[in-house]
């Protein structure tokens, strides 16, 4: 079987944005994939957090992959810091990896602006990334769109080891991106994506908002003062978010939807999404909070430490070895 590893950082409450671009595919890829998912705690202080929020947020986010769907019996959920194999292979990746590739990443240019008082951590990010993936010997990567600079230079790191021993060190894995909600736009601002950090709540859908912000921040999502449902990202940038926000959730096509709405409004056309979108994300809120109030994460997550150490262990012996470090 094919393994799979994934991860989500718990720097807030998760949106539509990840649901739809990444978590989604958890669920869908356990039935026939060896499935390995990890709340990515060490990836998340890269900025400063609030350490009583952080561990809060660590918990959800595992419960919420629970309250999707992703079955703790099928696959593994775990937290990366409790197996330190992860913050181990991520030094000898960085040993691996060239400065310039690592300055010329996206997000690092993003976050750090050019600030040289902004942390180490988010210049090394994509290596501690890269560990997370190849101590797995992972095939399959499912994330959203904005990662794939980091896939990519996970492949790269991967085969440039394998070519300096001549040897298969690490399974060289592929991403996985979804075409519809592989990168949700944020409601306020459609140029921009939908995100964790962002100020106006009414920008983003979270998974735990209930039913009328969840219909206020849709009525509310940017459009233009053309009033006709049509897809078209360059022109129409907020209504094509919302047309691909309605089809991720009802799996039908943007032409069936753009015919659905001719001749109608938006306010027709929001009212249906808001909708769609309240009876998909209900029953995973009232999952998250029935699991958030038993026993069944901690137990989850003790099993999944441990059946995740029992894979990294062998693959770090193999990478030692390799290097010739320790004995
Ligand atoms: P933030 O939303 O604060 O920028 P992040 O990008 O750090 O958060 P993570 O929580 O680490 O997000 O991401 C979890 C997964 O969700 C990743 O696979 C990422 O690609 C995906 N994702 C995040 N934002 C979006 C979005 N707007 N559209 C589609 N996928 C997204
Ligand atoms: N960088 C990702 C989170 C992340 C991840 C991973 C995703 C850390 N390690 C390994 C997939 C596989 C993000 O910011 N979304």
């Amino acid at each position: 079987m094919k393994r799979v590893f994934s991860g989500v950082q718990p720097t807030g409450d998760l949106h539509l944005g990840n649901y739809l671009g990444a978590l989604r595919q958890f669920v869908e890829l356990q039935e026939d994939h060896e499935c390995v998912y990890c709340v990515v705690d060490l990836h998340s202080i890269t900025l400063p957090q609030d350490p009583k929020e952080l561990r809060q947020h660590i918990y959800d986010v595992a419960a919420l992959y629970m309250a999707i769907g992703v079955d703790a019996k099928k696959s593994t959920i775990f937290i990366q810091s409790e197996v330190k194999e992860h913050a181990e292979l991520s030094w000898i990746l960085t040993c691996s990896s060239y400065t310039g590739e690592l300055s010329r990443m996206t997000q690092f240019k993003d976050k750090s602006k050019g600030n040289e008082s902004s942390p180490a951590g988010i210049f090394c990010y994509p290596t501690l990334m890269a560990a997370d993936i190849l101590l797995y010997d992972t095939d399959v990567v499912p994330v959203g769109n904005d990662q794939r600079q980091h896939i990519e230079l996970t492949r790269d790191l991967a085969i440039r080891v394998n070519n300096r021993f001549d040897k298969k060190v690490f399974v060289v894995p592929e991403g996985r991106y979804l075409k519809e909600g592989a990168r949700v736009m944020s409601l306020d601002n459609p140029t921009s994506k939908m995100s964790k950090s962002a100020e106006n709540q009414f920008s983003k859908i979270g998974l735990l908002d209930d039913d009328n912000k969840i219909k206020k921040s849709i009525m509310r999502a940017t459009t233009d003062s053309e009033a006709n449902v049509r897809f078209d990202i360059e022109n129409k940038p907020g209504v094509s978010n919302l047309i691909s926000i309605y089809s991720a959730f009802s799996g039908k096509s943007a032409s069936e939807i753009e015919s659905m709405y001719e001749g109608k409004g938006y306010g027709d056309f929001k009212k249906d999404l808001a909708e769609v979108a309240i009876e998909s994300i209900r029953p995973i809120r009232e999952r998250f909070y029935e699991i958030r109030k038993s026993d069944m994460l901690t137990k989850a997550l003790d099993e999944g430490a441990e059946k995740a150490r029992a894979i990294a262990e062998i693959t770090m012996k193999r990478v030692k070895e390799q290097f010739g470090i320790g004995r």
